[in-house]
């Protein structure tokens, strides 16, 4: 007998295995009709249920804008998933790996909001002139699936691999540089283990916004004034086990450090 699967399941499931440090199988070996628009059900959901338990809504995560991870991942599309105050990690704190499972970190390039931004319809030059100031960041993801294996839908479901971020120390107003050339270089213990510029996202991290601001507003919900936009891995993301001295060194947006804990 098999058991049926929805939304508020697998809402719970996936919060489960956070709350436990457990990863499982993705969703989809069980529930193979799960669909892209179920599966933001299921992010809302476990939004909802963030926010029952007292955290708050900030911003929003771009994932898979890259070629990098889409291959790595290997799945093509980007997404989007919810950033809440929990996820929001102080410069200088450790990897919280007393909270996550198997965390990996990747640079990206982090918007600040000034105006609201509601799609459809946002070009990318509309979605810039929206943005207060541009920093440096560095996402630590993790997966709630075994060895992040997982779909689009399983990716989305799961609310983008979403664990913790961090940004850097400068804070640009985002017309003063060009952002497809601003270059990051990913130290692990002191060597550099890759490299990227903003381009390598969506063409231009403002496109990456406007793409998101666009995929909101199909759902009927918008960029928010004040909230944090994380426009997705510029490089393959990196392990970060306890002990390891992780950099981001960006070319005008300093350096941002990630110690393993
Ligand atoms: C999915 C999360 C993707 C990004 O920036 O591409 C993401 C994953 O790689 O586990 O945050
Ligand atoms: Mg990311």
């Amino acid at each position: 007998m098999s058991t049926t699967w929805d939304v508020e399941r697998a809402a719970g499931v996936l919060l489960g295995c956070e709350d436990a440090r457990s990863d499982r199988p993705p969703l989809t070996d069980e529930w193979p009709e799960l669909d892209l628009a179920t599966a933001y059900r299921i992010q809302d959901e476990t939004l909802r249920r963030r926010r029952d338990r007292g955290e708050r809504l900030i911003g929003v995560k771009l994932g898979l804008t890259s070629r990098a991870k889409q291959k790595r991942m290997g799945v093509d599309s980007p997404l989007t998933a919810w950033l809440t105050d929990a996820m929001a990690l102080p410069a200088g704190e450790p990897v919280p790996q007393h909270k996550l499972i198997h965390p990996r970190v990747e640079p990206e390039i982090v918007f600040v909001m000034k105006d609201r931004l509601a799609g459809p319809g946002v070009t990318a030059a509309q979605a810039l002139a929206a943005v207060g100031t541009v920093c440096g960041g560095a996402e630590v993801i993790d997966s709630r699936y075994r060895d992040f294996r997982f779909t689009l839908p399983d990716v989305v479901a799961d609310n983008a691999s979403s664990g913790a971020y961090v940004t850097g120390p400068v804070g640009l107003d985002p017309r003063t540089l060009d952002l497809a050339l601003e270059a990051v270089l990913v130290e692990v213990d002191g060597q550099i283990v890759d490299s990227a510029t903003g381009a390598a996202v969506q063409g231009h991290p403002a496109e990456a916004l406007a793409l998101a601001a666009n995929d909101l507003g199909r759902r009927g919900l918008a960029i928010e004034p004040g909230w944090v936009v994380l426009t997705g891995g510029m490089t393959d993301a990196v392990f970060a086990p306890p002990g390891a001295e992780i950099a981001c060194h960006f070319t005008h947006l300093g350096s941002v450090f990630l110690n393993g804990g």
